[in-house]
């Protein structure tokens, strides 16, 4: 939350904001500024890991307009030729911003973009946890037993616009109201209910302890320094000579 709110205390010192959530610690490796940029790094890691004999999987997470990106390609070749433990995983939520699937290619299926590199490719319902959770088991067994990467297209759906200024003219509500009824988080609450793994009041009191965190969570963030203008360049490539600019601060 720090991070969000570009503060000191952030797991990017602040220097990251919303785009570059990065935890070294907890190995999450962002969020990307560059639409895909993660794709190739993802594949780092993993080359990272193998190289260094460790038994950790990378997720790679990216959605369905990153998918479109060259460098998807020259990744999953290599991801394939050198066996790297990876799962690309492709968030087809249904829009890039405000452009459809349906405008971005002429097929739809982009799960079908790991087939000409002979990757273990699928699609998954997005809307059902269990068949995710699945999905994800079984790609993940595979790349720690040494079976390499795997590409799993997860079919799900964005509710809300993509940004304050989206004014969502590229779709119905009707559209929007129909994805509602499927709610993944509805559907695990159900199945909560139905198998009494905990009653509705248990339910209730997870919510309001939510809640609570996630409020204690916004606090600290507004409550945390801004990061000091000293650090502005700390994690950027510099070149002490650059000719243009006097960019150090002073
Ligand atoms: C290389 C690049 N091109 C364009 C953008 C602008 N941009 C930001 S988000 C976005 C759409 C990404 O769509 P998708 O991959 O489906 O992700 P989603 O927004 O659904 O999470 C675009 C084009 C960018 N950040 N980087
Ligand atoms: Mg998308």
């Amino acid at each position: 939350m720090a991070e969000l709110y570009g503060k000191a205390t952030g797991t990017s010192q602040g220097l990251g904001g919303s785009m570059h959530i990065f935890s070294k610690e907890h190995r999450f490796y962002g969020g990307h500024g560059i639409v895909g940029g993660q794709i190739p790094l993802g594949a780092g890691i993993a080359f990272g890991d193998k190289y260094h004999n460790s038994d950790a999987v990378t997720l790679c997470c990216f959605g369905d307009g990153a998918a479109r990106q060259g460098s998807l390609h020259e990744t999953f070749n290599l991801a394939m030729l050198w066996n790297l433990p990876v799962v690309f995983v492709c968030e087809n939520n249904g829009y890039a911003m405000g452009t459809s699937v349906e405008r971005t290619a002429n097929h739809t299926d982009i799960w079908k973009l790991g087939l000409g590199y002979e990757m273990p490719s699928g699609p998954v319902d997005g809307m059902n946890p269990i068949k995710v959770a699945e999905a994800f088991d079984e790609a993940i067994q595979r790349a720690r037993k040494g079976g390499g990467p795997t590409f799993l297209e997860v079919k799900t759906y964005r509710y809300r616009g993509h940004s304050m200024s989206d004014a969502q003219h590229y779709r119905t509500k009707d559209e929007v109201a129909e994805y509602k009824k499927i709610d993944p988080i509805t559907q695990v609450k159900d199945i909560i209910l139905e198998k009494k793994y905990a009653t509705e009041e248990e339910i209730k009191a997870i919510d309001k302890r939510v809640k609570a965190r996630v409020s204690e969570c916004e606090k600290f963030a507004e409550d945390s320094p801004y990061p000091d203008k000293s650090v502005m360049y700390d994690a950027v490539y510099e070149q002490e000579d650059y000719p243009f600019i006097d960019h150090k601060i002073k």
